[in-house]
C-alpha cells in the first residue's frame, strides 16, 4: 500500500468516528510560474496596484518565519498539503489559486496563467480524489474568455466553481461589462468564490498608511463593500440562481443586514442617486438566498452562530485559510459546545458538498 492509500484510509476512518468529514473550503495555493511573474511585477518601478506591492512585497521579499513557511506551503500539491491536512483533521481541501491569483496581470498572460494553473490544480485533484477539489481560476480582464475558462474547468477538469479575488485593477464585478462571467457561472450551476484582494488603489490610501490594508481588516472592506455592490447592481434580479460564497463570515455584512436594509429602501426611494435603481427584494434577501459564507479566519463560535440565525444553518460552511491561518486548535471550534452532531456535519461537510457539488465518500 502506498503512503497516499495510507493517509486516505486514515482520514476516512477519523471521520466515519467523528460522523462526518471536515471539508475546508477556502484553501490557498500558488504555482511556481506565477510567483516568477510576480516577481518581477514587484520588481518593476512605480507600483502597478498598491495593494498588491504590499501584500506580495511582504511574502516573497520578508525573511520572516511567517512569510517563508507561507511561500513554501502555498506551492505544495502533494505529499507535505496532505500530511499538514492529517495534522489539523482536515480531510478535503476546496483549493483555490490565491489571491489577486491572475487579476494582477497584462490580458494575455492573465487568460495563459488561469489555463496553466488549472491544469496543475486538476493533475492534483486527479492524484488525491478524496483529498482535493478545487476552484478555476479566469481572468476577469478578458470576460469571454474566462467564461469559457470556467466551462472548461467544470466541463473537462472536474472543478466544482470559479473564484474571483475582488477588484481587478481598480474595477468591479458590479460593472455588467464582467456579466458574462456570472451568466456561465449560472448556467453551469457552480459557484463563485468571491475572495478578497488588497483594497484597490482609491480604495487603500488610509488603510495603507496605518497598516491595515491586508487580511486584519483591508480585505474585508474591499470585498464586503464588493459583494454589497453586487447587490446593490441588480446582478442577483438578473441572475436569479447565481452562488456566491464569500468568506470571513460574510466580510461583515451579515452584521449589516439590518441598516444596509432600511438606508437602501430609504436612499432608493428619496432619489438621491439617480443609478441607485429599485431592487426586486431587499437586500438582506439576496443575501439569505443568493450568498453562503464561509468561517475561514473567523474561528470563533459566537460570530459562526449568529451567521447561522441570520442567513440559516444550510448557509454557513468550514474553511480554514490554509496556508494563512493554519491553526490546528482552531479547526474544531465548532465541535465544542451544545450544537447537535446534524449542525456540525452540515457546517464541516454536508453544506459544503451541496454548494460545490462535491461526492460523498465512497463507503
Ligand atoms: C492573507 C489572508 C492572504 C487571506 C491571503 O491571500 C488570503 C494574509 C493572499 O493573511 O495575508 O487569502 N485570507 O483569505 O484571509
Ligand atoms: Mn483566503
Amino acid at each position: 500500500m502506498s503512503i497516499d492509500r495510507e493517509t486516505e484510509t486514515g482520514s476516512n476512518a477519523m471521520a466515519a468516528a467523528r460522523g462526518y468529514r471536515r471539508i475546508a473550503t477556502e484553501e490557498a495555493f500558488a504555482t511556481a510560474e506565477m510567483f516568477e511573474l510576480y516577481r518581477k511585477l514587484l520588481a518593476q518601478g512605480e507600483p502597478l496596484d498598491r495593494g498588491f506591492h504590499s501584500l506580495w512585497g511582504f511574502y516573497l521579499g520578508s525573511p520572516s518565519d511567517r512569510a517563508r513557511r507561507i511561500i513554501e506551503r502555498l506551492q505544495h500539491l502533494d505529499e507535505q498539503r496532505i500530511s499538514d491536512m492529517d495534522a489539523s483533521g482536515i480531510d478535503v481541501q476546496v483549493l483555490s489559486l490565491t489571491s489577486p491569483g491572475v487579476q494582477i496581470f497584462d490580458p494575455a498572460t492573465a487568460v495563459s496563467i488561469a489555463r496553466s494553473s488549472n491544469d496543475q490544480l486538476a493533475a492534483a485533484i486527479r492524484k488525491h480524489p478524496e483529498r482535493f477539489a478545487g476552484l478555476a481560476a479566469v481572468a476577469p480582464q478578458r470576460p469571454a474568455e474566462a467564461a469559457k475558462e470556467l466551462e472548461r474547468g467544470v466541463r473537462q477538469l472536474g472543478l466544482r466553481g470559479m473564484i474571483l479575488n475582488s477588484h481587478t485593477h481598480g474595477e468591479y464585478f458590479d460593472d455588467p461589462k464582467f456579466w458574462d462571467i456570472f451568466a456561465a457561472a449560472e448556467a453551469l450551476d457552480v459557484p463563485v468564490y468571491l475572495h478578497p484582494n488588497s483594497p484597490s488603489n482609491e480604495l487603500i490610501g488610509p488603510l495603507l498608511q496605518r497598516g491595515l490594508d491586508g487580511a486584519i481588516y483591508g480585505f474585508g472592506v474591499e470585498t464586503g463593500m464588493h459583494l454589497l455592490a453586487l447587490i446593490t447592481s441588480g446582478v442577483f434580479d438578473r441572475f436569479p440562481k447565481l452562488k456566491v460564497v464569500v468568506g470571513h463570515l460574510g466580510e461583515a455584512l451579515p452584521f449589516w443586514l439590518f441598516r444596509i436594509d432600511y438606508m437602501h429602501r430609504a436612499t432608493v426611494a428619496s432619489g438621491r442617486y439617480a443609478f441607485l435603481k429599485p431592487l426586486q427584494r431587499c437586500p438582506s434577501e439576496y443575501l439569505r438566498a443568493n450568498v453562503f459564507v464561509t468561517s475561514s479566519g473567523m474561528a470563533w463560535a459566537p460570530a459562526i452562530r449568529f451567521c447561522q440565525e441570520v442567513l440559516g444553518i444550510d448557509r454557513v460552511l468550514y474553511a480554514m485559510d490554509y496556508p494563512y491561518q493554519f491553526v490546528t486548535e482552531e479547526v474544531v471550534e465548532m465541535e465544542h459546545g451544545p450544537d447537535s452532531i446534524e449542525k456540525r456535519r452540515m457546517f464541516y461537510q454536508t453544506n459544503a458538498e451541496r454548494v460545490f457539488g462535491i461526492a460523498p465518500p465512497a463507503n
